[in-house]
């Protein structure tokens, strides 16, 4: 299309991970992962948006032996593991250039320790490789979202302990070297910031096995930092034509008003945030985290060659999800405002979705022009959505007008963004089919293009049905943007 803002070869598609999707949780050797402990709790008895974490050994040691609760949503996700075909036959549909899955790391390494590959689980990704390559679909593939083993929560405290970075290091290379073949595009760890609100899904740490909770968190981001920019390393070695990315929950922080204690409370936030694509793509540590790791008493633990690991190896892209933007405060007595998901500070000027999440489409382009005068590598838009109930009418329809707004708003400004010269690879919506919600685990918190018949509960047929923003979407790709 010649009115298309959007380079040729733009990668339109979808995005997922397997502890949302998959289902089939003790299925083909697979072993348990982090997500597979954390229970559905009704909206009446969450405190607030995330309720993901599992926090102590105890909580744990419950939930094994069954008394923690009975409904695990993500242990049977929507059951793609079963529905792989009928649902890339969907994507292929709408045109998909690209899907973004992640590879559930204990269906290969079932403990996450062992030596051997489970066979059965890479020959599952060698079919759906093969399912996406035959509509001519590029797999985007993330490493680690959110589903690491849950052996190496047990026996290691996850990330806390240095000899995950072998572990981690040889799981990578060992789906590089099976899937050389098929896959060009990875990501290392999704939304690897999520560890300073989430420690157990972030990097699997029960926190009360540490002392210091803080630097229990940035000594397990180290070791994730230093595994990135060895799987980077291995990644160009063995798949010489591969592109690999670090993956940010990008969080746009806006002064509350001009007063400079809100803009230095501002940019205070917004470092923390850009503090993990400073270390993977500049490739070392700000000076202004070292400044708060020592006014905070953290002392981050490296071993000789670290520094040349992240400053040699750094990302080739720069890949994040975006969802809204957030306000933040100079004054810390003010009486904050419920209404945000994390700071709590209400923006004016946004409405905000049923879970309380702003939406501001300009925060895409004001966060894509930022990011890309920091840094200077292609961006990579792999997550943006809404998340919604949907209803479906008596005749079967389901009229998602909201959402189409809502895409039509974010993918214009990232037009905009594009036009005022910022360089993207692509944009793969959150959730392009419903699955089960990583912060609140409900099933109906709905994102997709097609809708999944199946409650929070699990009840319902699994059957999947196309809503109205599946046939805007397929024109949305088939005009390469340029009708939306
Ligand atoms: P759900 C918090 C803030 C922004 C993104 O989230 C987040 C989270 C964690 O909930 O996660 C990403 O399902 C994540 C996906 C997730 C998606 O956003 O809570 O990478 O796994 O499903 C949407 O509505």
């Amino acid at each position: 299309m010649k009115n298309s803002r959007f380079p040729e070869g733009f990668l339109w598609g979808g995005a997922t991970a397997a502890n949302q999707l998959e289902g089939a949780y003790n299925e083909g050797g697979k072993g348990l992962s982090i997500f597979d402990m954390v229970t559905f709790v009704p909206k009446d008895k969450r405190g607030n948006n995330i309720e993901m974490d599992v926090k102590s050994e105890q909580e744990l040691e419950e939930l094994l032996a069954g008394k923690g609760g009975d409904n695990f949503p993500k242990r049977r996700g929507i059951d793609f593991y079963h529905r792989y075909k009928e649902d890339i036959a969907l994507f292929a549909e709408m045109g998909f250039k690209t899907f973004r899955l992640s590879i559930s790391w204990p269906r290969i390494f079932p403990n996450g320790d062992d030596h051997e590959p489970n066979e059965e689980g890479l020959a599952f990704y060698d079919k759906v490789f093969d399912e996406l390559l035959k509509y001519d679909i590029e797999p985007l593939v993330t490493l680690s979202h959110y589903e690491m083993p849950l052996h190496l929560v047990q026996k290691y405290n996850g990330w806390t302990d240095r000899r995950l970075v072998d572990f981690f290091v040889h799981y990578a290379e060992t789906v590089f070297n099976r899937y050389k073949n098929k896959v060009k595009y990875w990501l290392t760890f999704n939304e690897i910031n999520v560890s300073t609100f989430s420690p157990y899904i972030g990097s699997g740490i029960l926190v009360d096995r540490v002392e210091h909770k803080e630097q229990a968190i940035y000594q397990a981001l180290h070791h994730q930092f230093v595994a990135s920019a060895r799987a980077v390393k291995a990644c160009h070695e063995i798949i010489p034509d591969s592109k690999i990315g670090c993956m940010l929950a990008r969080m746009e922080v806006y002064p509350e008003t001009c007063s400079p204690d809100d803009v230095l409370a501002a940019l205070e936030e917004d470092q923390k945030n850009l503090f993990f694509t400073d270390v993977q793509v500049r490739g070392y540590y700000p000076s202004y985290m070292l400044s708060y790791f020592e006014k905070n008493n953290i002392h981050i633990h490296m071993l000789p060659g670290d520094e040349e690991i992240l400053l040699q190896h750094p990302v080739d892209f720069l890949s994040f999800s975006y969802y809204m933007s957030m306000v933040a405060s100079g004054s810390p007595d003010k009486e904050k405002e419920k209404g945000n998901f994390f700071s709590g500070i209400k923006n004016p000027y946004l409405e905000t979705s049923d879970w309380g999440w702003q939406i501001d489409p300009k925060g895409l382009r004001i966060t894509l022009k930022k990011m890309y005068d920091r840094y200077q590598v292609p961006l990579f838009i792999v997550e943006n959505g809404l998340g919604a109930y949907d209803k479906v009418e008596e005749d079967g329809s389901i009229n998602d007008d909201y959402r189409i707004e809502y895409l039509r708003a974010h993918i214009d400004q990232m037009g905009e963004a594009i036009v005022d010269g910022v360089e993207i690879m692509g944009y793969t919506s959150w959730g392009c089919i419903d699955l089960i919600s990583a912060g609140t685990s409900e099933m109906s918190k709905r994102y997709g293009f097609i809708y999944v018949d199946q409650d929070d509960y699990g009840n319902g047929t699994l059957e999947r049905r196309k809503k109205k923003s599946f046939d805007w979407y397929k024109q949305v790709i088939a005009t390469n943007g340029a009708q939306l």
